[in-house]
C-alpha cells in the first residue's frame, strides 16, 4: 500500500468511526458473515487490505440467461495513481467464490483463484518499461497470473478438484494513459472462455459498489446539505469473476443456490486458514458487532445458528426508535431470521433449508432488460435481495425498508447517490473499467457528484425530512444530524426487515 495521503486517510477515518456507530447501534442482527459491501469492516482485515472482502454479487447474465455470474471485489479504496507498486492479489491466498445448492449451507461447489507473481525486470523500480499495448507487452514489467479451480464437496468434504484455468492473465492496474494507451484492450485480453461456457477475469476495476460514507463522519457532520456523493467514486477494487452455465451450479431440480466468497490465507502449518466472508451486503460491516467482526469473517455458515439471538432481538431498530421515534416492529423478529438465515419463501428460499448467511440467489428468475436500482422493492424481482446485481442499490432498499416500507410506511429515503460512478458493462464481466491513474481526482469528484444526483428526481434523499415525518411525527424530523446513522444502519435493517415483511405485502412479485 502507497503512504496515505490525506484524502485516503479522511475516508479511511470514516469507515473506522462508522464500524463503531453501526456496530454499537447493531450488535447483533444476524449471522456472521463478512458481508458485502464490507470496506475495512473488521479489525484485523481492515488491516490487510490484500485479504478484504468488499462485495460480492451473484445475478443470471442478462446477455446469456443460460448462465449466471459470480463477483468478488478485494483491496478497497485503491487510488489509481497509487504506485509505483500498485495493487495485486496476495500469492498466499485462495481466493474462492463458493456455492451452496442444496440449502444445507455447505459449499458444494467452489471456484478457487489463486494468483502467482512474475516481475520481468528487478532492475527497475517501474511497473511498466514504456507503453503497454497487449498483456504480454515486454513493456508490461510486473504481472500477475492465476490458476482457478473448481472444487466439488459432498456434505462439507472435498470430492474432487479440477484445474479449469492456468497462468491465465490478470488484467494490470491502470496506471495511466501515457502507459496504457488502451485499457480496455487490455481487459478484454484477460476475459477467458475456458470451455464449456465457463469464462474468467481477473483484475482491476472501479469499485462497483456506490454510497455516501460520510455517513460516518459524525453524521455529515450536521451539514446535511452534503449527502449525495459517492464517496467510493474515483477509487478502484480488484475483482474476480466467473460466468458458469446455470445447470452447472444447481442440483436436484431446486434453482436457489447461496453464495459467498471467502479468502483463505495459507498459514505456517502448511494449511490454510480463513481470514474473510462475504455473502450479502453490509452484514459484518453493520450486522456484526465489533468484537466478533474478525471472529466472523474466520466462521463458517454452517455454525450461523449461533447467531439467531442476535437477529431475532436486533439493537438496531431500538437505536432507530430513540433517534427517529419511529417504534421499532415487535420481537422476537423472526422476519428477520427469514430474510437473514433461510431466503424469502416464493423468491429465494431453497427447498431444504439449514439456516446460514448467504447471498441467495433464485436462478430460474430471468433477468430483465431495465432493471430497477430498487430490486424486489421495486417490483423487480431478478434483483437485490433475490442475488445481487452491479446495478442494485443496496443502501436505499435497506434504508426504505428499515423506515417501515413494507409495513405499509412508504417513503423515499436513500443517500442521494443512486448509480454507480462509471457505466457497467454489457458483456462479462460487466464490472466497470478501472480509473486511470492519470485522471485528475479534484476533476473526478465533481464529475462524480453531478452523476450522483442522477435522474430520478424523486428520490428524497436524507435531507428531506418528509417520509421521515409520516412514519416518525414532527419529532422524527428534528433530529438531522442523526438521520444518517439510519441511513448506515439501514443496510442492516433492509435484512431486518425484508423478510415476512416484504413476502406479505407483495405476494403476487414473489411468487415466482
Ligand atoms: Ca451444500
Ligand atoms: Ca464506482
Ligand atoms: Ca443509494
Amino acid at each position: 500500500m502507497p503512504t496515505l495521503h490525506p484524502s485516503r486517510t479522511r475516508i479511511a477515518a470514516l469507515v473506522a468511526a462508522g464500524g463503531v456507530l453501526l456496530a454499537g447501534g447493531f450488535a447483533g442482527l444476524a449471522p456472521e458473515r463478512g458481508a458485502a459491501s464490507s470496506h475495512r469492516e473488521a479489525p484485523l482485515v481492515s488491516g490487510q487490505p490484500q485479504y478484504d472482502n468488499t462485495d460480492v454479487y451473484a445475478f443470471v447474465s442478462p446477455d446469456r440467461p443460460d448462465t449466471t455470474t459470480l463477483i468478488a471485489n478485494f483491496i478497497p479504496l485503491q487510488e489509481p495513481a497509487g504506485g509505483p507498486t500498485f495493487y495485486k492479489f496476495a500469492r498466499d491466498a485462495a481466493y474462492d467464490l463458493n456455492i451452496d445448492n442444496n440449502g444445507d449451507s455447505l459449499a458444494d461447489l467452489t471456484y478457487r483463484f489463486e494468483f502467482h507473481d512474475r516481475l520481468k525486470n528487478d532492475k527497475t523500480f517501474l511497473y511498466n518499461t514504456g507503453p503497454v499495448t497487449s498483456l504480454d507487452d515486454p513493456d508490461l514489467n510486473f504481472t500477475q497470473t492465476y490458476d482457478l479451480t473448481l472444487i466439488r464437496r459432498v456434505d462439507g468434504n472435498v470430492h474432487g478438484t479440477r484445474k479449469i484455468a492456468q497462468g491465465a492473465p490478470v488484467a494490470p492496474s491502470n496506471v495511466g494513459r501515457a502507459s496504457m494507451p488502451d485499457y480496455a484492450k487490455l481487459r478484454a485480453q484477460a476475459v477467458r472462455p475456458l470451455g464449456d461456457g465457463t469464462a474468467a477475469f481477473a483484475g482491476q476495476a472501479d469499485d462497483s459498489f456506490f454510497l455516501d460514507l460520510r455517513v460516518f463522519d459524525l453524521l455529515y457532520g450536521a451539514n446535511l446539505k452534503e449527502v449525495g456523493n459517492d464517496t467510493l467514486s474515483g477509487y478502484n477494487v480488484n475483482t474476480v469473476a466467473v460466468q458458469v452455465p446455470t445447470r452447472q451450479l444447481v442440483r436436484n431440480g431446486d434453482p436457489v443456490i447461496g453464495v459467498n466468497s471467502t479468502v483463505q490465507r495459507r498459514n505456517a502449518a502448511g494449511g490454510h486458514t480463513q481470514v474473510s466472508r462475504l455473502g450479502s451486503p453490509l452484514v459484518n460491516e453493520v450486522v456484526v458487532p465489533r468484537g466478533k467482526k474478525d471472529t466472523f469473517n474466520a466462521s463458517s455458515p454452517w455454525h450461523d445458528a449461533q447467531f439467531a439471538g442476535f437477529v431475532t432481538d436486533p439493537e438496531l431498530p431500538k437505536l432507530i426508535e430513540q433517534i427517529y421515534k419511529i417504534p421499532a416492529p415487535p420481537g422476537p423478529r423472526d422476519d428477520l431470521v427469514q430474510a437473514y438465515l433461510t431466503g424469502v419463501p416464493g423468491l429465494n428460499k431453497p427447498r431444504n433449508v439449514r439456516p446460514a448467511e448467504l447471498l441467495r440467489l433464485n436462478t430460474s428468475i430471468k433477468p430483465v432488460a431495465n432493471p430497477d436500482r430498487l430490486g424486489v422493492l421495486g417490483g423487480d424481482k431478478a434483483g437485490f435481495p433475490n442475488g445481487r446485481r452491479l446495478t442494485d442499490d443496496v443502501v436505499d432498499i435497506s434504508l426504505q425498508a428499515v423506515e417501515g416500507e413494507l409495513l405499509g410506511k412508504k417513503n423515499d429515503l436513500g443517500d442521494a447517490v443512486n448509480a454507480n460512478d462509471r457505466e457497467f458493462g454489457s458483456t462479462f464481466p460487466y464490472v466497470a473499467q478501472p480509473h486511470s491513474g492519470s485522471d485528475v481526482r479534484g476533476a473526478r469528484s465533481g464529475a462524480a457528484k453531478a452523476g450522483a444526483k442522477g435522474k430520478d428526481g424523486e428520490t428524497v434523499n436524507l435531507l428531506n425530512a418528509g417520509a421521515v415525518e409520516d412514519a416518525a411525527g414532527d419529532e422524527g424530523s428534528g433530529v438531522p444530524g442523526l438521520v444518517p446513522i439510519a441511513a448506515g444502519s439501514g443496510v442492516v435493517a433492509f435484512l431486518a426487515t425484508c423478510g415476512l415483511l416484504w413476502w406479505r405485502r407483495r405476494p403476487g412479485r414473489l411468487g415466482g
